[in-house]
């Protein structure tokens, strides 16, 4: 049986994972807070991942991690610099040099959730963060390609809406990922053969989905769940919201601080396309 270190395992993602997973691999738990009631072939050990030793005690001797340790919403720099960027580094870093090669890294949706509702996006778009937050998922995972391609390492990065039994509001209706469908994805994240850099969405087969998912598809992923049975009752309680949250990925966490309709940025080093109707007939389009 494989053993697997699971960080920020006391957080509600983590609630979830070790549950689902119990039976299937040996883990190992670690989180700032102390884990309720450990199971058989569970074992807990405290640890603060922005400490370099402290991650290096816990990396040590397992086949794979699902590091979802970190400060896990938008707010004030300190604490997401300290535990999403040290301490992610420290994770990646501890793996390398305990020889540990497969790392899976929870990363957000809110690494991209400045893409509006009405766009679908897949795995290649360029990142578009919705906060601090955001940035420090983008970091991470910039990071695992790094190690991926510097040091050999494999990593998957999971692109995580909202784990949860049911959509609780209209935007996660698009972002469900339901306990079931997040341990099959992470299951392959730890099984599959064939990983060295990979980004996949973490969300759960539903309709509304704003993402094209098919490099997990590709991969092997067969959600279970769609969030659409729910949808009547959830729209109908949704009540009307900040503007640019409704009208973005991200919700909340880009109208948070937003300036009101910033001006459009100035377009650099473009020379305007020469139209058929210029004045000047040297910049006139050939028939
Ligand atoms: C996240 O990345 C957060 O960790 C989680 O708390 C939720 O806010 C989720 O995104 C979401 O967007 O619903």
């Amino acid at each position: 049986m494989k053993t697997i270190l699971i960080t920020g395992a006391a957080g509600d993602v983590g609630t979830h994972l070790r549950r689902e997973l119990a039976g299937k691999y040996k883990l190992r738990l670690s989180d700032l807070r102390p884990v309720n009631l450990l199971g058989k072939d569970e074992k807990f050990t405290r640890a603060d991942i922005s400490n370099m030793s402290d991650a290096r005690r816990i990396t040590r001797g397992v086949d794979a991690i699902v590091h979802l340790g970190g400060h896990s919403v938008e707010g004030p720099w300190e604490p997401i610099l300290s535990a999403n960027i040290i301490g992610c580094y420290n994770v990646f870093e501890a793996a390398r040099r305990n020889g540990v090669k497969r790392i899976l890294f929870a990363t957000s949706n809110h690494a991209v959730g400045f893409y509006r509702r009405d766009q679908t996006i897949d795995h290649r778009v360029y990142i578009k963060p919705d906060g601090r937050y955001g940035v420090s998922k983008v970091f991470g995972e910039a990071l695992g390609s790094l190690y991926a391609d510097k040091y050999g390492m494999e990593v998957f990065c999971m692109r995580i809406g909202n784990v949860n039994r049911l959509p609780i509001d209209k935007r996660r209706l698009s972002l469900l990922f339901t306990p079931r469908d997040l341990a099959q994805l992470v299951t392959i994240g730890i099984e599959h053969p064939d990983i060295r850099f990979e980004i996949v969405y973490g969300v759960s087969g539903n309709k509304r989905s704003w993402y094209d998912n098919s490099n997990a598809t590709r991969l092997g992923y067969r959600p279970q769940d769609d969030s659409e049975e729910f949808a009547p009752e959830v729209l109908a309680r949704e009540k009307p919201g900040d503007p640019v949250a409704e009208t973005h990925q991200g919700g909340v966490f880009c109208a948070v601080e937003a300036v009101p309709n910033p001006a459009p940025l100035p377009r650099l080093g473009r020379k305007r396309a020469a139209s058929s109707t210029s004045k000047n007939p040297k910049h006139r389009k050939r028939p």
